[in-house]
């Protein structure tokens, strides 16, 4: 349908300055072609020495931002300070974020919308736990969790948004979702943004996927009509990333 592969790169809290360069010079000499949009999100503390050494067509994200722009907020970094260090992407959301730092849909959407406002693309990540699964409320869940999103950005801005579908129970567990259980959420997905917000948003948002993809997997995830790429973890502190970041084309 036209939309750009995008694969994401979420060291996590992983890595040292050592580690981080080998990992951004193998991304260096991969060779990325231009049909596929790449981001690498270390730790805060390594955002700006990858944005100086990262070459294009690859981009440098951040894994969180608050709200504000500036103030009394310890510990924080702000989307336009993001913006100001040339840093134009962040991963809000995450699921980690919501689970351990008890950030609830509200905070996800108001980070969105700062985000959005500060000029930087935001992947916006949701997903269910395995209790939610089980009950049959996933959609549900996901939908709950997109429409806080969309209450606090207009359509046009949907542009901006990369949706990150994350089943908890996938996530670093090595249990990766069946391509058809990944397909039939992020058709799901789709289907609620063209009902909720447009037919244009909903056949131009990409909806990647996350929960332990790696070099084995991504191919027959990548074939999904409604699968536009990934969100890693794991794999993305290994050479195999590349082969991830390539499975779109
Ligand atoms: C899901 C994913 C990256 P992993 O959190 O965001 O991590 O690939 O290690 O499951």
């Amino acid at each position: 349908a036209g939309r750009k592969f995008f694969v994401g790169g979420n060291f996590k809290m992983n890595g040292s300055i050592k580690m981080i360069k080998e990992i951004i010079e193998q991304i260096n000499n991969a060779k990325l072609d231009d049909n596929t949009e790449v981001i690498v999100a270390p730790p805060a503390l390594y955002l700006l020495k990858v944005q100086e050494t990262l070459s294009a067509p690859a981009q440098v994200s951040a894994q969180n931002c608050f709200t504000e722009t500036s103030g009394a907020y310890t510990g924080e970094i702000s989307p336009s300070q993001l913006k100001d260090a040339d840093v134009h992407w962040v991963i809000l959301g995450h699921s980690e974020r919501r689970a351990l730092f008890g950030e609830a849909d509200k905070v996800v959407a108001d980070k969105v919308r700062a985000a959005i406002k500060a000029g930087l693309g935001v992947i916006a990540c949701v997903g269910e736990k395995l209790e939610e699964r089980e009950n049959g409320t996933t959609e549900e869940v996901v939908q709950r969790q997109l429409e806080a999103i969309a209450k606090e950005i207009d359509e046009d801005k949907w542009k901006d948004v990369v949706i990150a579908y994350e089943p908890v129970w996938a996530i670093g567990t090595g249990k990766v979702a069946t391509v058809e259980q990944a397909q039939e959420t992020h058709a799901g997905i789709r289907k609620w943004l063209a009902k909720t917000i447009s037919d244009k948003v909903a056949q131009e948002t990409r909806i990647i996927y996350g929960g332990s993809v790696n070099g084995k997997n991504c191919r027959e995830l990548a074939k999904s009509e409604d699968i536009d790429g990934f969100l890693v973890g794991g794999a993305s502190l290994k050479p195999e990333f590349i082969d991830i970041c390539k499975s779109g084309s």
